[in-house]
């Protein structure tokens, strides 16, 4: 039985992501399914992915493709392949009508009748890849503002992220999970190999207002632009807070998630705006942080607000359980 509680979904754990969708799509009047379907295709597609992850060390598709990406970043072969076929499975799909991409220079307009617009890093956590680690796939999913029909222009995907219809993440850990909100709380489905299936595991999913865990990159600590970032983890140490660091933002925001954390990328020497990408990293998390009760700053602003100016932009990132993030706001005020 469906009913809505507090504006969000109450569905049985069990129930397959294509049921859960379908439920969800008939609370709401006037939809078409399009949005629903461009779900569906994304987790199939990330299924796709879970199989070559999976394969990864028995087939030639570990190391790099030597060539960079957008943001000078070296390409892992895995980097491609995912970007292929998230880009197949929705420029096949309809629904949406264009796409950015961790892996692209600019935005490719699929020339279609699709009115969603996705952002994705197709496999986040490139450097995890060759040692059997956690990675994941971000998604964040708006609708074009210009009409359909019409040439995709930049403004379409310069919009800040409160504009989002749904985001989301695969990760692709010790089982494979998807994640997503359409702003109705945050679900959690596992991914049933045998049955080839994602199935309702943790329905809506709400962080700990503060946690005892902190996720940074220390070894930079040098190089932080922020001295109130050194004060912060003073605190952390002062409170015996446990360290863990992947250093695959999807399992590290995700473990924060279920247990209660801070993960934290504040400016270094080498990226003085922050290494995360706001349109395709940052904004999908931040989208789920806020569902569950969580928040997400840049240390100023919130980072849903954050007008985009360019797709690759970077931002500083501070993002997990509400009171954390208020701490460390304070730190570096
Ligand atoms: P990527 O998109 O190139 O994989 O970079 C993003 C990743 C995050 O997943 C991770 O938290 C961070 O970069 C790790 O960076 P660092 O090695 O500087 O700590
Ligand atoms: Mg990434």
């Amino acid at each position: 039985m469906i009913k809505m509680e507090n504006s969000k979904i109450a569905l049985p754990i069990g129930i397959t992501l294509d049921r859960f969708i379908k439920k969800i799509e008939n609370l709401h009047t006037n939809t078409k399914g399009e949005l629903s379907q461009l779900l569906r295709d994304i987790a199939l597609a990330s299924k796709v992915v879970n199989r070559e992850i999976n394969k990864a060390g028995l087939v030639d598709i570990l190391g790099n493709v030597g060539q960079q990406n957008s943001g000078g970043e070296e390409q892992q072969k895995l980097d491609v392949l995912a970007d292929i076929r998230f880009t197949r499975a929705l420029s096949k799909g309809g629904e949406a009508c264009g796409v950015i991409s961790e892996e692209v220079e600019g935005f490719v307009d699929f020339n279609n009748q699709g009115k969603y617009l996705v952002a994705i890093d197709p496999l986040d956590g490139s450097s995890n890849i060759d040692v059997n680690v956690s990675v994941g796939t971000i998604f964040s999913i708006l609708k074009r503002i210009t009409p359909i029909g019409t040439p995709l222009t930049e403004a379409d995907f310069f919009q800040n992220g409160t504009h989002q219809v749904a985001a989301g993440y695969i990760l692709y850990g010790t089982s494979t999970m998807f994640v997503f909100t359409t702003g109705d709380g945050v679900f959690a489905f596992t991914y049933e190999s045998t049955l080839g299936e994602y199935v309702l595991s943790h329905s809506n999913m709400q962080m700990k207002e503060e946690g005892a865990i902190y996720s940074i990159n220390e070894g930079l600590s040098k190089s932080f632009k922020d001295q109130g970032i050194l004060q912060y983890l003073d605190y952390c140490k002062a409170q015996s807070y446990s360290a863990r660091y992947i250093g695959s933002m999807v399992a590290d925001f995700h473990r924060n998630l279920m247990k209660g954390g801070v993960y934290l990328y504040p400016a270094t020497v080498d990226y003085p705006n922050g290494k995360l990408r706001l349109l395709y990293e940052c904004n999908a998390l931040a989208f789920i942080a806020e569902q569950a009760g969580g928040k997400a700053t840049n240390g100023k602003e919130r980072i849903l607000e954050i007008e985009p100016k360019s797709f690759h932009q970077r931002t500083t990132l501070y993002i997990g359980s509400k009171k954390m993030v208020e701490q460390i706001e304070d730190c570096i005020k």
